[in-house]
């Protein structure tokens, strides 16, 4: 972890903490740091000892966008053949529970990124949008379909159409965020829910997180029967007889993650 150089790694008991780290440019997203970021992430998702990776940014920025300069002057074929942002993807593919802790600018490739991860809690100073269309281009790393399917098609296509930027509370309101925290309390708060997220069952939570990204990908009949599956299938799990028998006792449940 020690060779990245646009983010910070650090364990806390099960959770990993991820800090985009670029703050002269207000993290803006460059191929370097997607690089990173995806690899740094994927590590951790092998990882059986981390059970919450927690994504952030600093104060002011969580990222302000794909990298402006970088873009600026590539033509077609170089975005093409080097498959600019794609890997990007790869974080939605994680199975171990993501959270996105999100204060001040969350815009382009920033509110794209924070919206790849599970679980996205936002500061009061937050500010979402999408303003691709501003430097005449549009969102790239799914934006349009994943601000789509968060608040709707009409905030999204106003967002997307005019540029315009969200608050937090707005973004809380639209169903963005799960919850907006003061900013001084947003990192406490997201350890928190990340350890909490980290102390319950890896495989089940893994299960759950499927069972949830499997809605955006399919009918309601084959999701529930999807979700049914994983459903008879958590009783495969050592981690069930714990958790079942812990609430028979009295007690709180020792997970084995098995
Ligand atoms: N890219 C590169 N540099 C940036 C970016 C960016 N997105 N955002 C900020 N910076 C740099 C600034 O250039 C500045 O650098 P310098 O000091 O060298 O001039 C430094 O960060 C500080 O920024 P500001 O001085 O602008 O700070 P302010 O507090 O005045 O303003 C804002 C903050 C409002 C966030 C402003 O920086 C801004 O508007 N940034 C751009 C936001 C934006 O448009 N983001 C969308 C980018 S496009 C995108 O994300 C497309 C994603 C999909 C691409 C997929 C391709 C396949």
């Amino acid at each position: 972890t020690d060779s990245y150089e646009t983010i910070l790694v650090e364990r806390k008991g099960r959770v990993a903490l991820l800090t985009l780290n670029r703050p002269k440019a207000l993290n803006a997203l460059n191929l370097q740091v997607m690089r990173e970021v995806v690899a740094a992430t994927e590590a951790l998702d092998r990882d059986p000892d981390v059970g919450c990776i927690v994504l952030t940014g600093s104060a002011k920025a969580f990222a302000a966008g794909a990298d402006i300069k970088e873009m600026s002057p590539q033509n077609y074929l170089d975005m093409y053949l080097s498959d600019w942002f794609t890997a990007w993807d790869r974080l939605g593919q994680v199975r171990t529970p993501t959270l996105a802790a999100v204060s001040g600018y969350a815009l382009g490739g920033g509110c794209e990124l924070a919206m790849l991860c599970d679980i996205l809690l936002a500061s009061d100073t937050a500010v979402f949008g999408q303003p691709e269309i501003k430097l005449g281009v549009i969102p790239g790393i799914g934006g349009s379909q994943r601000l789509t399917r968060a608040v709707g098609k009409a905030k999204a296509m106003e967002l997307c159409l005019t540029g315009r930027t969200m608050d937090a509370e707005e973004a809380e309101r639209a169903g963005l965020v799960s919850r907006v925290v003061p900013a001084d309390d947003l990192l406490g708060e997201a350890l928190t829910v990340a350890e909490t997220v980290a102390g319950m069952s890896l495989p089940v939570a893994m299960m759950a997180k499927e069972s949830v990204n499997r809605s955006f990908e399919t009918t309601l009949t084959e999701g529930v029967r999807f979700e049914r599956r994983l459903f008879h299938a958590v009783f495969a799990t050592a981690d069930q007889k714990e958790g079942m028998s812990a609430f028979t006792e009295k007690r709180a449940p020792k997970f084995t993650h098995r």
